[in-house]
């Protein structure tokens, strides 16, 4: 008997800095209702979700930047999500900026949840891979200053039984690191749900553009396939306030083969339903860890952070 979960892959388009959160919602909504249509039980949106990626700015006050953040989740202004998922008895993991008091102190994260179809939490992830630079550097068309605004997450890469699997989550530049899926791999994950937002261009270096589209399907493809699982990746996507965010949302399988793609770089719902046994071949055979790896040799991966060449 197969496993079958219906996943709806909700992109968005650009989010502008004049969108309010209201209408965001509007928009999100509106993707939650096209997958009910389409018998969806999870919904994934993008990373930051709610707002435009504010990390392309040089912010000085804190109050400017604390505006991009939420300081509860649910709120006002995200209720009606909450509330239309669980009329609709839809799950949705949502990307957003957390603003948390926690221990006496504000902690500033880039979290992603996931809501069961009763509208209960399953899970929260924040950011632990933060690309990008803290300082403001002129030389750039754009700023990516998400080492400046959040801070690394605290709480690892944590794996849930829910929509009748192992569901984890990372974000955006999580996607590059193997160690990300290899963390969830080692906890039996069968489904990494992961959003994204990436510009196009990459001011760090000077690259061919089609690379860019590549690395993403690259990271996704090898993270699903090296851990025998399926990855569901999700892009804000378009022409945000000049600056372009790629698009690729895929569903890769745990062979590693994309099975689904979206073809727009607007608001598009990608529903996919995968058979969550098709982890079991990849998981008991060529990664099977228990059988093939060897922890003794790996200690280097954990004792040294940067690469050492030999003298
Ligand atoms: N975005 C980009 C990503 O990892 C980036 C950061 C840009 C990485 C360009 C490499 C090159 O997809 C986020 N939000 O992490």
């Amino acid at each position: 008997m197969a496993r079958t979960l219906t996943v709806g892959a909700a992109q968005l388009g650009p989010i502008q800095r004049s969108d309010t959160r209201k209408q965001v919602v509007r928009r999100l909504i509106e993707l939650l209702r096209e997958a009910h249509a389409r018998n969806c039980k999870l919904v994934v949106y993008p990373e930051l979700a709610l707002t435009t990626f504010f990390p392309r700015w040089m912010m000085e006050g804190q109050a400017e930047v604390d505006a991009f953040f939420e300081r509860a989740m649910p709120n006002a202004d995200v209720q009606p999500l909450f509330d239309e998922a669980r009329r609709l008895g839809i799950g949705f993991h949502l990307g957003y900026a957390e603003l948390a008091e926690q221990e006496g102190r504000t902690r500033r994260f880039n979290t992603a949840i996931l809501v069961d179809p009763n509208g209960d939490f399953v899970g929260k992830y924040r950011k632990i891979h933060l690309p990008g630079h803290a300082e403001y550097e002129p030389q750039r068309p754009f700023q990516h200053l998400e080492k400046r605004y959040f801070e690394v997450g605290d709480l690892g890469w944590p794996v849930w039984r829910a929509f009748g699997g192992i569901v984890g989550m990372c974000i955006c530049n999580d996607r590059r690191w193997p160690e990300t899926f290899r963390v969830m791999g080692l906890k039996g994950v069968e489904l990494v749900v992961c959003g994204f937002n990436t510009p196009e261009f990459n001011a760090s270096m000077v690259e061919p553009g089609h690379h860019r589209m590549m690395h993403h399907f690259l990271s996704v493809q090898s993270g699903a396939y090296q851990n025998g699982t399926w990855v569901v990746a999700v892009a804000k996507a378009g022409m945000e306030e000049g600056c372009m965010l790629h698009g690729g949302t895929c569903v890769a399988a745990p062979s590693g083969e994309l099975v689904a793609v979206a073809s727009t770089l607007g608001d598009e719902l990608l529903a996919y339903t995968m058979d969550l046994d098709a982890t079991a071949p990849i998981k008991n055979t060529i990664f099977n860890f228990a059988r093939h790896r060897r922890v003794e040799h790996y200690g280097i991966i954990v004792e040294q952070t940067g690469a050492i060449p030999p003298p």
